[in-house]
């Protein structure tokens, strides 16, 4: 399932850093994006996530977001985010770059985490951007300035947090192993983090339950769902290191 070059390389690891993509909640009954049966195998993103699609049409947006946010609520961390957590603790730096507006990685108990794509569990006024509760995103409006309520995540055409990205290359860059978990890897600037680890020489391994966009830049692929690959792999790496 895994190399044994992997298992020796994070047994000796100081800094690790993962990105995480929808795959990395799917087993926490979260749909993923682009698989069948995603959230966009029936609409196409730019009629959702994006301003124009806002705009256009904000009560639709807003009763999708507030829709997958019941989901969120309900929704556990899975054993793949626990084995995340779990790897944190034994190395000296560690980094989750999530593209997952879930907070699943939050609620596994992961410490340093990057939020490339915002979080879904919170609002803000579009127009004035003071943070809002859930009430005023189901009254769609705020109460201040009237503007529209949204969701604090990335769009298309947006950018991301200040110093995210930046704070996610730096990490990537200067790991000893990236690991890239449930992504499909289509989406820039995120997809292009494990492209970097790659150039820079950082070893660089794959999970997923199928080859993604860049699985070819990467050292090796683990297939299969990563909430039951990653509790081996770093059930693994703690007997290599004592644990
Ligand atoms: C499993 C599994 C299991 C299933 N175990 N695995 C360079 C080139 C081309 C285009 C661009 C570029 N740079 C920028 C762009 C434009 C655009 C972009 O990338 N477009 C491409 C899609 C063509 N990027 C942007 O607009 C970004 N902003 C930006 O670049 O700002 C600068 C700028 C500003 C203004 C003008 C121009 C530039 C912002 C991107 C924001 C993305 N936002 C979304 C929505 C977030 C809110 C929400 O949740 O609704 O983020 S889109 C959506 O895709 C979401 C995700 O985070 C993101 C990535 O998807 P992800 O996570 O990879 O999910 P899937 O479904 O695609 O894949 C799931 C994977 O899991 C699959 O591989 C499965 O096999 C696997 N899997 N079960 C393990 N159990």
């Amino acid at each position: 399932m895994f190399s044994a070059r992997l298992i020796e390389r994070l047994t000796h690891a100081n800094s690790v850093a993962v990105l995480t993509g929808a795959g990395m909640s799917a087993e926490s009954g979260i749909a993923t994006f682009r698989d069948p049966g995603g959230l966009w195998a029936t609409m196409r993103p730019e009629e959702l996530a994006s301003m124009d699609a806002f705009l256009a049409n904000p009560e639709l947006v807003q009763g999708w977001y507030r829709h997958r946010r019941e989901i969120v609520e309900e929704a556990q961390p899975n054993p793949g985010h626990l084995a995340l957590a779990r790897l944190e603790a034994m190395l000296d730096e560690f980094t989750v770059i999530t593209q997952n507006v879930d907070n699943l990685h939050h609620e596994a108990g992961s410490q340093n985490i990057i939020e490339l794509h915002g979080n879904l569990t919170r609002n803000y006024c579009a127009s004035c951007r003071r943070p809002a509760d859930d009430a005023e995103l189901s009254i769609g409006h705020c109460p201040i300035c009237s503007g529209l309520i949204r969701p604090d995540v990335v769009w298309f055409g947006e950018m991301l947090p200040e110093g995210a990205f930046e704070a996610g290359l730096q990490a990537a860059v200067s790991a000893d192993v990236f690991l890239s978990i449930g992504t499909s890897a289509v989406v820039y600037p995120a997809a292009g983090l494990p492209l970097a680890a790659a150039e820079a020489g950082v070893y660089c391994a794959e999970f997923n339950v199928q080859h993604s966009a860049i699985a070819d830049r990467m050292d090796e692929v683990v297939l299969g769902p990563s909430g039951g690959t990653l509790p081996k792999l770093v059930e693994m790496v703690a007997t290599g290191r004592g644990w």
